[in-house]
């Protein structure tokens, strides 16, 4: 594979931040402001959402063991725990990396009321998946009934950027849109993947010092992650 180390380095200092306009509906759902823990570190639950073969399987093991998968198989959904410290804080990941269409999977319903947030992810490489991901945040409304979950927005695989389809400025301009942070990663080199997650949580983080949101329970959340992780069991105990 031929990685473009030139172009790579200009891209190599990006990082677009978008602060989430402080909006006050307040979720159908309740959210605890201290959230569920492990082993006394907080817990965060994670969906990795976007098209197939964008890379969000090789996103998740690089960011969990650093390696990056010959072959890791599409139609394998599955959660991946890690614990690391942020911004001196421990926090403890809690991943679920879906596979298949969102819009169509039964339990799609389960993970976006179950997440705490959202990595959107597209390939640099491949225009259908960003225009996939500018649907995103319309599914996860529909399931949360508010535009405030904390949100990241990943364009993949910038190490083939003589493939590239979709530029910074239109990755750029989607993250404005949705009021989140943007990066551009290449999960292949492990470019930005850990910036990414880190990004994620301290989303989760600046959402739960809103002083609207403090005190409310997360239990609700943690019956579902627990309810999904049951059907994920399930699901691959029928595959077997
Ligand atoms: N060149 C390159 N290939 C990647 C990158 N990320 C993933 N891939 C490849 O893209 C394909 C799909 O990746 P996968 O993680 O399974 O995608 P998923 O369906 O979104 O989980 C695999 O062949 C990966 O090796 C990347 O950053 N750069
Ligand atoms: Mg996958």
């Amino acid at each position: 594979m031929c990685f473009p180390h030139r172009a790579l380095s200009s891209l190599l200092s990006l990082y677009y931040f978008f602060s989430p306009c402080c909006k006050m509906e307040i979720e159908n759902e309740t959210i605890c402001s201290s959230g569920s823990s492990s082993g006394g570190s907080r817990e965060y639950k994670v969906v990795m959402l976007g098209a197939g073969g964008v890379g969000k399987s090789a996103m998740t093991m690089q960011f969990i063991s650093h390696r990056f998968p010959d072959y890791h198989d599409p139609t394998i959904e599955d959660a991946y725990k890690t614990q690391v410290r942020i911004d001196d804080e421990p926090a403890y990941l809690d991943i679920l990396d879906t596979a298949g269409q969102a819009e169509f999977t039964a339990m799609r319903d389960q993970y976006m009321r179950g997440g705490e947030g959202f990595i959107i992810c597209y390939s640099v490489t491949d225009r259908q998946s960003f225009q996939e991901a500018a649907g995103f945040k319309e599914l996860i409304y529909q399931v949360r009934h508010t535009y405030d979950i904390p949100l990241v927005l990943v364009g993949n695989k910038i190490d083939l950027e003589q493939a590239r389809q979709v530029s910074t400025e239109e990755g750029l301009s989607l993250a404005r849109e949705y009021t989140c942070a943007f990066f551009e990663t290449s999960a292949a080199l492990r470019f930005y993947v850990d910036d990414v997650f880190y990004g994620l949580v301290r989303e989760i983080r600046k959402k739960e010092s809103m002083p609207s949101l403090m005190g409310k329970q997360l239990k609700r959340k943690d019956s579902l992650w627990r309810k999904l992780k049951g059907s994920l069991k399930k699901k691959r105990e029928n595959m077997t």
